[in-house]
Parts: structure tokens; sequence; C-alpha cells
């Protein structure tokens, strides 16, 4: 191949600086995604992490989602963040006295004891749960972890299914960037150029203490992000009026793949699946049919309140590839889009871009406006291998592999140098680079 990154370092080493880097952010009962940028537990961040760590010690991935859903909401929303007392509050914004989940949240059924955000994060938690069972069956049976989490899984689909459908259509909204994970992707400028953004002086940043400025989203952007959170908060949660409402394709592709897993579980738990697998596949048609850009060879994401598909091409619009039920002609025209001008997947990419690389947003370095992450790489060599690309899922693993070891686990790389961005020691680029491992 041509391109000129690093060779893989040796998989044993790999293996053990893995490892190092998830006991490192190890803290007893979860996994934080990054010491010094993000000191707390992150949802999808657990669930991805979890994937990683059961190859490791299937009882620390138990516990790491048992931890995460432990913070649960009464409506059953699963917070974005579960912080943790002993960091200062300064470490992080929004600390826990923005969000006041214990008291703003009371309606929604926020927890008393542990503080939270009020957002949510993309639903990886029931595929993760599913791998983590399959990692050590009889662990997971003797501690009756799936019996003690599908209650919970199932309600955090219910809240989505049932609160979140603002669109009608039968898709999940997300009602903030950062639920959706990709904090400031190009598809979000559209719908969020109609909020107004608190002032500057409102508010300080301290992901500036530990990243820099050209790496990480703009103050405007961080303006837009806090007025949308304060209102929510404001409204005590409830969901439903928000200036900000989006279909967004990895969100309810990540929801159909833990549904499907959900309906496993419960097979495993001897109740039976098929109800689930069904709604998974209505939500699947209901992807193709709402989201699903022919022109573009790719799904979009669906601005609700400005009525219209939004006409950027994310990493998002590709993660959909995941599904083994897609229609066989998408899951083709996605694999052409992936190889072709816009993502240059073995081309002039190793790893999967953020966002199109001929977009008029796109920069290779900043958060999500290009730089190649790991999660989604992850996912799109899932998707590539369950549609029978073998070549095109080993190439993407080797460069997975060694651009994690190249970069010191990066938090995410220029997508064209492979360079790291963003902190080192990233729980989720430990973690799934050890997945892809074995
Ligand atoms: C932030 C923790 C989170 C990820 C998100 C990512 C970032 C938080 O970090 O958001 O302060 O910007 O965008 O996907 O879960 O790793």
């Amino acid at each position: 191949r041509e391109i000129a990154y690093d060779p893989p370092a040796s998989a044993s080493s790999l293996h053990v600086r893995a490892a190092q880097v998830l006991d490192a952010n190890w803290t007893g009962n979860s996994t934080v995604p990054s010491r010094s940028l993000y000191p707390h537990q992150w949802s999808w961040d657990s669930a991805f992490v979890a994937i990683g760590l059961r190859h490791l010690s299937p009882l620390r991935a138990q516990t790491e989602l048992e931890t995460l859903l432990a913070a649960q909401w009464g409506d059953g929303r699963v917070p974005h963040i579960v912080f943790s007392p002993s960091v200062p509050l300064d470490a992080y914004f929004p600390s826990p006295d923005f969000w006041r989940s214990s008291t703003a949240g009371r309606a929604a059924g926020a927890p008393r004891t542990v503080q939270t955000s009020g957002i949510v994060q993309p639903p990886v938690h029931a595929l993760a749960t599913w791998l983590v069972h399959r990692a050590d069956p009889g662990l997971s049976r003797a501690r009756g972890f799936l019996s003690g989490v599908y209650p919970r899984l199932a309600a955090w689909h219910r809240y989505l299914l049932h609160r979140r459908d603002l669109g009608g259509g039968g898709l999940v909204s997300v009602v903030h960037p950062w639920e959706q994970g990709m904090d400031n992707s190009p598809c979000w400028d559209a719908p969020l150029s109609r909020v107004t953004p608190a002032p500057a002086r409102s508010f300080r940043r301290a992901d500036l203490d530990h990243g820099a400025p050209e790496d990480r989203p703009t103050d405007l952007d961080y303006g837009r992000y806090v007025r949308l959170a304060t209102d929510y908060r404001d409204r005590g949660y409830a969901d439903g009026e928000g200036e900000f409402a989006v279909e967004d394709p990895a969100f309810n592709a990540l929801l159909i793949a833990s549904e499907h897993a959900l309906a496993r579980i419960a097979t495993e738990l001897g109740a039976p699946g098929t109800a689930r697998h069904a709604r998974a596949e209505r939500l699947t048609a209901a992807l193709v049919e709402r989201l699903w850009d022919a022109a573009s060879g790719m799904f979009l994401c669906r601005d609700l309140r400005g009525g219209a598909l939004v006409p950027e091409r994310s990493v998002s619009g590709l993660v959909p590839l995941l599904l083994p039920g897609l229609p066989r002609e998408i899951a083709a025209a996605l694999v052409g889009t992936l190889c072709g001008p816009h993502f240059g997947l073995g081309d002039t990419t190793a790893l999967v871009p953020s966002y199109d690389l001929l977009g008029e947003a796109f920069d290779p370095h900043r958060y999500w406006r290009g730089p190649a992450w790991f999660n989604t790489s992850w996912l799109v060599e899932r998707g590539l291998r369950a549609h029978g690309e073998r070549e095109r899922a080993d190439a993407l693993r080797e460069a997975v592999l060694s651009l994690a070891a190249a970069t010191d686990f990066a938090e995410y790389v220029d997508p064209y140098t492979g360079e790291a961005c963003g902190a080192t020691g990233f729980g989720w680029t430990a973690a799934l680079a050890l997945d892809l491992l074995h």
C-alpha cells in the first residue's frame, strides 16, 4: 500500500501498551476517556471501552457498563456524563453545577446521589453488553450480568423511541450536538446558526487548559452549545420544544444495532427476541426512507426545525454500513462513497475522515470537521466485514492498529498524515485497537 504511516508495532507490544492505557484510565469502577481532557465517565466512551476491556478483564468490562447504567434517570435516559465527585469542579466544563441534575432533572427522575449531565449520547450500550457477555458467558451468568442490566437497557431504548421521535417518522432525534458525539460536525452548522449564542463571558472553557485551540471547537460554537443546554435544563429536561432537533444516521444506526443486540440478550434470558428484531427492521426501513440520499451515495442528517436534509457529508452517514440488514444496493453505494474522493479510504486516507475531504468546511485538525477518529473507523471496519468487504476491512484494521501504536493512542489524527491531535492515552482508541487485535 502507498500510505506512508509507520509500520505496525508488534502485536504483543501493542496489546501491552493498550492495556496500560486502560489501566491508567481506570478509576475503580469505570474508565475515563482521558485523564487530562475528560476526567469523568462518558456514556458512549464507556460502551466502546467495555468492548475492548472484555479481552483484558470481563469483570471490569461488566462493571464499566453497570456503573454507567446505575446513573440512569427515572425516565430511562442514560446521561452523557456521570461526574466523579473526587474531581475538582473546574476541571471540566460544563460541570455538575451547570447541569444541576439532581434539582433541575427531578421531574425526569434524575438520580439523587450521583451528579450527571442531562443530555444523552449514542446508544452503543446494548451492543457492548452483548459483546461483553459473549467474552465470558460463565462469569456473566454467575454474576447475573444480563438479567441485571436488561431492564435498564430496555428502559433506555424506550425513552429514545417514545420521547425522542420528534419527527414522528419512527427515528430518534438528538437535541444537542454533544448528544450525537461529533460535537462540531459541519452537519450542525445550519441547524446551530438559528441558535443565539450565550455570551462568551458567561462561561469558562476548561477544555482549552489541555487542548490546542486550533484542534478544538470555536468559542462561537461553545456559546451555542451552552445556550441549547441551558434552555433544555431550564425546561426541566423535558423533550419536544427545543430549537435544535436533528435525526442523525449514526445515532439511529447504533440504536438499530443495539436493538438487535437486545433481542439476543432477551433470547439468552429465555424471553422471545422476535418483536425486537422486527422493531429493528422497521427502524432500518425508516432510516432508509428518511435519511438515505441516493445522489450523495450516503445517509444525511435531517434538520427537523429547518425541515430538510443537511447537504453535508459526515462519517455519520457511513456508519449505517454496520447494519447487516441494510439493502444490498445501499451497502454497495456506501462502500463506493467511502472509497471515493469524498473520504478517500485506501487511496488518500488510511482511517476514515470525520468529514468530506472536498467539503468547504473541511479542516484536517479541527475535531469533528475532518480528522479521523478510531471509534468511527472501528464501526466502519465492522461494517465492511459484515458486508463481505474483507480486503478493505483488513486494510482498515491494519491502519487502526498501526496508527493507534504510532500516535500513543491519540484521540484523533490528521486523516492525510496520521499526525496525532487532541489527547493521547485516549480510552476508546486503546480499547478498540485491542478489540481488533483479537
Ligand atoms: C467535549 C469524551 C467525549 C466524546 C465525544 C467527543 C468529546 C466532549 O469527548 O466531547 O468536551 O468536547 O466529541 O464524542 O464522547 O471522549
